[in-house]
């Protein structure tokens, strides 16, 4: 299905005399709320082909019904998602889970929802049916170089799929590791990984970027091989200037000073992309911004003023995405909330006075620099990040239209109530 400007426009008049009161009250207490406007309408946040399922924990999976069937339907719910919010313009594809079939009529009906392709990834975290040899030990860092053969040319393909769909970048997560002390020389794992890579950087495209992911835990519990911020930078280092770190915010040991790491990535020119999400515990992948806010602000913070301190686009010049995935909602609500919060705290990080910051924190007047911060936090900024979408022709409150419109209901109906998302 499709959602038409004309009845979300409709669904919109309900709320749009509160709103031009907020709206009012936000740009008379802050300057410059017309330009924070126009950033939003810019940015563009990718969403993963595997976020529009429920997932599942190793212990079970309550579908609700109505999922996407194939790459064509995974494309018309981002498209509904766009649709409401204008911030959801890319979609970030997942192989072997979303082959196309078609790739040039699979880049049609994308193109006709507004949609690019944004990182393509790949997979040697599992075996698929009729994969030859086992990544049970690992991929790139497999002692056999029949696996790791096996993994680069997956990689290769990949590569392949992205070219023909228009995407410009590569992430690789890899879950190589080991599981209990003795099982891996490190150094090995570490020199065969990089090995790897190396030939896979080497097949890059020239206008295409690799991402290199890192990840503390799980499924290895012992050690990673691509294990934390420091390990990626040395394999992105060695790799060139098209390798960059990804982060992902629920990859870090608990309590890791995730901003910091932004910052000094970026001061280095080695972040390439962003992976929201939101964890209490692990890598619990749940809706951006639910359970730690203020540490999404100040990581957005840091994204601004480094990205400023580069003259970076913010939009285009880092690939955001989405990477969260669980049980209990309706994973197109969840995304609309995740959507909205990478907004607001964008929003809010972009009311920063960062010369006021700069010179409390050269005077050291630590007070005045946490002033600074919480002033700009304790914000609502909801009514500029409304303004922008409707703006944009999106919805004022993209998820009350998303009931009102009954969208999930018409997706049972036409898809069914057992339909399974692939990958999941
Ligand atoms: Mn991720």
């Amino acid at each position: 299905m499709r959602l038409e400007r004309k009845n979300i426009d409709q669904l919109n008049e309900d709320g749009l005399s509160a709103h031009r009161n907020r709206l009012q009250f936000i740009q008379n207490e802050w300057a410059g709320t017309e330009d924070i406007i126009k950033r939003l309408e810019q940015f563009q946040v990718a969403i993963p082909s595997w976020a529009l399922g429920t997932g599942g924990t190793r212990f079970g999976r309550f579908p609700g019904g109505g999922e996407p069937r194939n790459l064509e339907e995974k494309l018309e719910d981002i498209g509904l998602l766009h649709a409401l919010n204008r911030s959801g313009g890319a979609v970030s594809l997942h192989i072997p889970w979303d082959i196309p079939s078609d790739p040039a009529k699979i880049r049609d009906l994308a193109t006709s929802f507004g949609l690019r392709f944004d990182a393509m990834n790949s997979n040697t975290f599992q075996d698929q049916p009729g994969q030859p040899l086992s990544y049970k030990f690992g991929s790139l860092q497999h002692t056999d170089k029949a696996v790791r053969k096996q993994a680069i040319e997956h990689n290769l393909d990949v590569i392949g799929h992205g070219v023909e769909l228009g995407s410009e970048s590569l992430t690789v997560w890899l879950s190589d590791g080991s599981c209990f002390p003795g099982q891996l020389n490190f150094r090995k794992a570490f020199q065969r990984t990089l090995e790897g890579l190396q030939e896979i950087y080497a097949h890059l495209p020239e206008n295409w970027k690799v991402f290199v992911e890192y990840k503390a835990y799980e499924p290895n519990f012992y050690s990673t091989t691509v294990g934390d911020w420091g390990q990626s930078l040395l394999y992105t280092s060695k790799l060139g200037p098209k390798a960059f770190t990804l982060v992902d915010l629920g990859h870090h040991l608990a309590n890791a000073n995730i901003e910091q790491i932004v910052s000094l990535l970026l001061m280095e020119g080695k972040l390439g992309g962003f992976h929201f999400n939101d964890s209490k515990y692990g890598d619990d992948d749940l809706t951006v911004g639910s359970i730690k806010p203020y540490q999404l602000f100040l990581i957005f913070n840091e994204l601004v003023e480094g990205m400023n301190a580069r003259s970076m686009d913010h939009n285009r010049d880092l690939g955001w995405m989405i990477d969260a995935s669980h049980n209990v909602k309706d994973p197109l609500e969840d995304l609309l909330q995740s959507v909205e919060a990478i907004l607001i705290s964008y929003a809010q990080a972009l009311l920063i006075d960062q010369r006021a910051l700069e010179s409390a924190r050269e005077q050291n007047d630590v007070v005045q620099a946490q002033e600074i911060l919480q002033r700009a936090f304790r914000t609502d900024v909801r009514a500029l990040v409304a303004e922008s979408r409707l703006r944009s022709g999106g919805a004022l409150d993209p998820l009350q239209v998303f009931r009102k419109a009954r969208v999930r209901e018409k997706l049972v109906k036409e898809r069914g109530s057992k339909s399974v998302a692939t990958g999941l």
